[in-house]
């Protein structure tokens, strides 16, 4: 049974999780949306001849994202890709206003764990292996940073009834790194262990919620229009185990130097 928070004034410690209400500025929002849409925009335009802005209602973006999914896979998924190297999903973490919650939550000196990366998901948008809803999951099997890591997570526009929205299982931060199985698509925390409700969250553009890598946490299941958020992991580089464990890092990362294609690549003014 799901319950709906009904108020923000949980605290962090005890429920493991954060909601920050209207502290992120339209300005740093659209920046990040222009990010997230452009590539697939313009990738729409030239294989579809159909473009859409970022001023066209969910609904039309989610209709040639589908088309252009279904025609083009490979260029769909790049689009998406290179839209973490855009400079506003680059600088995202540094916003002050993001900043100041990281503080107020305790961390010392916040340092970004992999990379910021945009969530979009839609039902028509699934891709076998892709970025799809997650079952219930703990972020600490991808972080293994400090103790006081955390994620902040912020839809770029309000969230309701049809669109799949974050859910949060409330004091589950406070047993550890509870069993769990791992897939193509992430991991996920055996049921067994999963002894609380979880609360749904009611977010609008501007707010965020900021939740610890202890906090058990999953993708509503309801909802299928197209959804769009960012997420973005932080560890705290002075949290004493931290040090001591020399800043582990899960990622890894190849450059291939090979040729990519056979066509002649040239400098254009
Ligand atoms: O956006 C979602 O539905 C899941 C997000 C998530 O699991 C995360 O940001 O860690």
């Amino acid at each position: 049974m799901i319950t709906h928070a009904a108020t923000d004034n949980m605290t962090y410690h005890r429920d493991g999780f954060h909601i920050a209400r209207q502290v992120l500025s339209s300005r740093y929002l659209d920046a990040l949306e222009h990010a997230i849409f452009e590539p697939i925009a313009l990738q729409a335009a030239h294989v579809l001849g159909r473009r859409f802005t970022i001023e066209d209602p969910l609904a039309v973006r989610q209709a040639l994202m589908r088309d252009l999914k279904e025609q083009a896979p490979d260029r769909y998924l790049s689009a998406l890709k290179v839209s973490q190297l855009d400079v506003a999903v680059l600088s995202a973490a540094a916003e002050p206003a993001l900043q100041a919650v990281l503080r107020d939550l305790g961390l010392q000196h916040p340092v970004v764990a992999l990379k910021p990366y945009p969530i979009v998901i839609a039902a028509d948008l699934h891709f076998e292996g892709g970025y799809n809803i997650r079952p219930p999951h703990q972020e600490w099997p991808v972080m293994q940073g400090s103790h006081n890591g955390l994620v902040v997570w912020f839809p770029l526009h309000d969230v309701g009834e049809e669109h799949s929205s974050l859910d949060m299982y409330p004091g589950s931060h406070l047993g550890g790194v509870l069993p769990y199985d791992v897939s193509r698509c992430g991991s996920r925390v055996h049921d067994s262990a999963l002894t609380m409700q979880p609360v749904r969250l009611a977010l609008r553009r501007g707010d965020l919620v900021a939740f610890s890598a202890f906090t058990v946490h999953r993708s509503s299941p309801e909802g299928d229009a197209l959804r769009v958020a960012f997420s973005i992991r932080f560890n705290d580089l002075a949290e004493p185990g931290f040090i001591d464990r020399a800043y582990p890092d899960t990622s890894s990362f190849s450059i291939s130097r090979e040729p990519l294609d056979e066509l002649d690549h040239r400098f254009q003014p």
